[in-house]
């Protein structure tokens, strides 16, 4: 049996350009390294690789500095790929550039087209919903355009809220095999995951919530150890990679790629 929430036989990223120190940030916590950063993402490729899957790495775009961050211009889902309309305007035009991309690889190819907004970091697949969080990003229009495209292709949608301060769903969540979830406690405390398996990342090491499960392992971002350590005691098989760079743009695990 395949699961199609974790089990990929692909992956697109696109690798980090020199304006990234651009990039959009909630904070103002120091100027990403594009050299580190650079490393990082090829440590985070190379992961991918390892699993048997392939990836599709697209080229740096230094019109789009936040563009490395390509899981937010769309969702790909065994059916199809649906093209996102982000909430950032900055980040509007990185989805025509990612659009030949999903076109090469999928027949049916759909898109957001408005009025709403909708980032695919506030979008998470499970065994058997496809989650969504209104954030500053994703608002209630983005969602019902999306709830219509995923029902003709049999997929149940859930509204539900990421919490403030947070800027995307999935900044707080991953699911790590059908029916578990990886959760900060602020976001599981919602209620938003009730009938699944939750578990927590420690105290204070809310990042940690920002990870993938890509086939058999679980990408975490580094400097998170008693998260790590309860995530390998809980049978899975953790690969950390650092995440410094990426994490002073409010980015981890899950914006680096699309999977399907
Ligand atoms: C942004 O603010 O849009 C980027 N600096 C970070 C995007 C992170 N993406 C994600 O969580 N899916």
């Amino acid at each position: 049996m395949t699961h199609p929430s974790f089990e990929f036989s692909h992956a697109i990223t696109r690798r980090p350009s020199a304006s990234i120190i651009d990039g959009l940030r909630a904070e103002d916590i120091g100027v990403p390294d594009l050299d580190q950063m650079l490393a990082d993402h090829a440590h985070y490729v190379a992961t991918l690789k390892r699993t048997g899957a392939k990836v599709i790495e697209l080229p740096p775009l230094d019109a789009f500095p936040d563009a490395v961050f390509v899981e937010d211009t769309a969702l790909c889902l065994p059916q199809g790929a649906i093209l996102m309309r982000p909430g950032a305007p900055s980040r509007m035009g990185e989805v025509a550039e990612m659009e030949p991309a999903l076109r090469a690889v999928y027949q049916d190819v759909r898109q957001i087209t408005g009025p709403g907004h909708i980032e695919g970091g506030d979008i998470l697949v499970t065994g058997r919903e496809v989650l969504v969080g209104r954030s500053d990003r994703t608002d209630a229009a983005g969602v019902a355009e999306l709830a219509e495209i995923v029902a003709e292709w049999g997929h149940a949608l859930r509204e539900v809220f990421t919490p403030p301060g947070v800027l995307h769903f999935k900044t707080d969540c991953s699911l790590l095999n059908e029916d578990t979830i990886l959760s900060t406690r602020r976001l599981d405390a919602s209620g938003c995951f009730e009938g699944y398996r939750v578990l927590h990342v420690a105290e204070g090491e809310e990042p940690a919530a920002n990870s993938i499960r890509f086939n058999q392992y679980v990408l975490c971002p580094a400097g998170f150890p008693r998260t790590a350590e309860m995530l390998d005691k809980a049978g899975f098989d953790v690969v950390t990679i650092n995440n410094s760079e990426c994490a002073k743009l409010d980015g981890g695990m899950s914006c680096l790629s699309l999977r399907f």
